[in-house]
């Protein structure tokens, strides 16, 4: 048996905020492991024992304070985060990683290494997987694992040969020997539901300011956005669907165990609420569905709609979907199954960017969909997108007076970011565009600064920003 720590860096506390919910990477590796008699824990270094948030326009107003973290390696948060995995006394330690946070990984594993030489760090997640290379730009960490991390992190703390295991990237005596991509775990409702108790450095009291009700029913995605990391993150052609008697049962597990306490507060709304008193919440907490698109096999969702009805669970929830996977019964089954809000991803009103950014998505599917939620009385945020190369001022403009068409709930309006490992980014540095920040940087939304596309106007950028005072009148973020 070996005892392991799995960590989730700081990132909204180097903003000044935090995040209290549960990270469900490491959640899943952790039950995981437990489940084969290893003693995983989590350790959330984004949590704060606060109710107070910061909205998320003061989120992003900190970032240059957000920059200074990194340049500060004997702050009190490093320390604190090292005195804690110390504390524990690893013989394992495994890092979910973003791009966002793969700074913070390599100031923690950096120092962890030069005060405790044998804890074996591993680092797993998004980033590990979009950068095959990252042992070599951070040399504190033994290994990485790409893509799922459940079988290879078993098979790691087992002493099995990292050359044999299918996901691993290790070092060899003439550089990095590298396993690729973990094979994809087939049937994925054998899995063991996530952790959501073993928090490490909580109290009984603060344990309960976790919000431990997200829960995961798909790995993967389909589809092929080039402005999106699922495509490399994960395999689109062998995405995984667990079955809605798996997650119906894990509904019911977090209804009967965790629902009862009582929570005060959303803590999963984390940074985007505008005051403190919008967080307070009817019920116990809303369950968040984190699948990519959670609407995406009709049959598949009008089934799990129909059971959780039938359960009568009483549980408001929220997801993420696609227009073009919506129908009028659908629509109406997620009003009467408890959903609060669905999440779409319009991004642009013009098809011709559209088309350039992979949506395969048209206006019209859009403006359908949009109405099918409308009628249905189901909520929905509406996510928009403007900086693509070669878009325009009148591609923007199409953007503006679309948004306003559909009538969304509330409107979250970002600026493109190239994320490290998306087509985009490849494609942007092919054509010979110098990226002027740091891959980790240009995880903001929301702000020009951001902006990569020249031809676009002040003016026209600032009309579309200016959308956000359409939230004024709306129901909120949820
Ligand atoms: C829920 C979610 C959030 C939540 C919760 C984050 C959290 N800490 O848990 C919130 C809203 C806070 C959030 C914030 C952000 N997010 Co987010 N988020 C997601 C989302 C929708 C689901 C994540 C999830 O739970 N997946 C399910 C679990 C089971 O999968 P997983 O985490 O990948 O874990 C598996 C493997 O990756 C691996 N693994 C993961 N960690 C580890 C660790 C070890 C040691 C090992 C061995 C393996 C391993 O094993 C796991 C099980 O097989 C994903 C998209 C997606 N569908 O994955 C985006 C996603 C991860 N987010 C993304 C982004 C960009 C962000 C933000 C930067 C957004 C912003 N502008 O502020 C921030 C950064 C936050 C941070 N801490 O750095 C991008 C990341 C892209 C990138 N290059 O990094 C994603 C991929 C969306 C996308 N398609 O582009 N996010
Ligand atoms: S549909 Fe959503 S999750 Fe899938 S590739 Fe496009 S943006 Fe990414």
């Amino acid at each position: 048996m070996s005892k392991v720590l799995l960590v989730n860096p700081p990132f909204y506390r180097l903003l000044q905020s935090h995040y209290n919910a549960n990270s469900l990477g490491i959640a899943y590796v952790a039950s995981y492991l437990n489940s084969k008699g290893h003693d995983a824990w989590l350790y959330n270094a984004d949590f704060l024992n606060t109710k107070v948030f910061l909205n998320q326009k003061n989120l992003f107003k900190r970032f240059d304070d957000y920059k200074t973290f990194f340049k500060d390696e004997n702050h009190k948060i490093w320390n604190e985060v090292i005195d804690k995995i110390i504390a524990f006394e690893p013989e394992w330690i495994g890092y979910t990683s973003y791009t966002a946070n793969i700074t913070a990984i390599e100031i923690i594993s950096r120092k962890l290494k030069s005060l405790r030489p044998a804890i074996k760090q591993v680092i797993g997640g998004v980033h590990a997987t979009l950068d095959p290379e990252i042992l070599n730009k951070v040399p504190s960490l033994d290994y990485s694992i790409q893509r799922e991390g459940e079988h290879a992190m078993f098979d790691l703390l087992d002493g099995k040969d990292p050359k044999n295991i299918s996901g691993v990237v290790s070092r060899g005596p003439s550089g990095l020997i590298n396993n690729w991509d973990a094979d994809v775990i087939p049937d994925i409702d054998k899995l063991p539901f996530p952790e959501r108790d073993k928090f490490w450095g909580l109290t009984e009291e603060e344990k309960l300011m976790v919000d431990v009700s997200y829960i995961c029913s798909i790995r993967g995605c389909p589809y092929r956005c080039n402005y999106c990391a699922s495509p490399e993150h994960w395999k689109r052609n062998k995405t995984q669907y667990r079955s809605p008697k798996s997650l119906v049962n894990e509904m019911r597990y977090l209804k009967e165990n965790y629902w009862n306490r009582k929570k005060e507060f959303d803590y999963s709304a984390s940074a985007n609420t505008k005051s403190k008193n919008e967080l307070i919440i009817e019920d116990n907490s809303t369950v968040y569905f984190v699948d990519d698109i959670f609407t995406v096999h009709k049959e598949r969702i009008k089934e799990i709609l129909q059971r959780i009805i039938d359960e009568n669970f009483g549980m408001k929830w929220k997801c993420e979907a696609r227009t073009d996977h919506l129908d009028e019964e659908i629509c109406q089954l997620m009003a009467k199954a408890g959903c609060i809000r669905v999440k779409i991803g319009f991004e642009s009103g013009s098809d011709r960017i559209l088309k350039m950014i992979q949506k395969d998505e048209t206006t019209e599917d859009m403006r359908k969909g949009a109405k099918l939620l409308k009628d249905a009385g189901v909520p929905f945020t509406g996510y928009f997108m403007i900086g693509f190369p070669e878009e325009t001022d009148d591609d923007v403009r199409q953007t503006i007076k679309f948004a306003k068409e559909i009538d969304a709930d509330y409107y979250s309006l970002s600026v493109l970011a190239p994320y490290f490992g998306t087509k985009v980014y490849y494609d942007m540095i092919d054509a010979g565009f110098e990226l002027d920040k740091k891959p980790w940087e240009y995880f903001f939304h929301q702000t020009g600064d951001l902006m990569v596309n020249k031809n676009i106007s002040e003016e026209v950028l600032k009309e579309y920003l200016s959308l956000n005072e359409l939230n004024n009148n709306r129901k909120g973020y949820v």
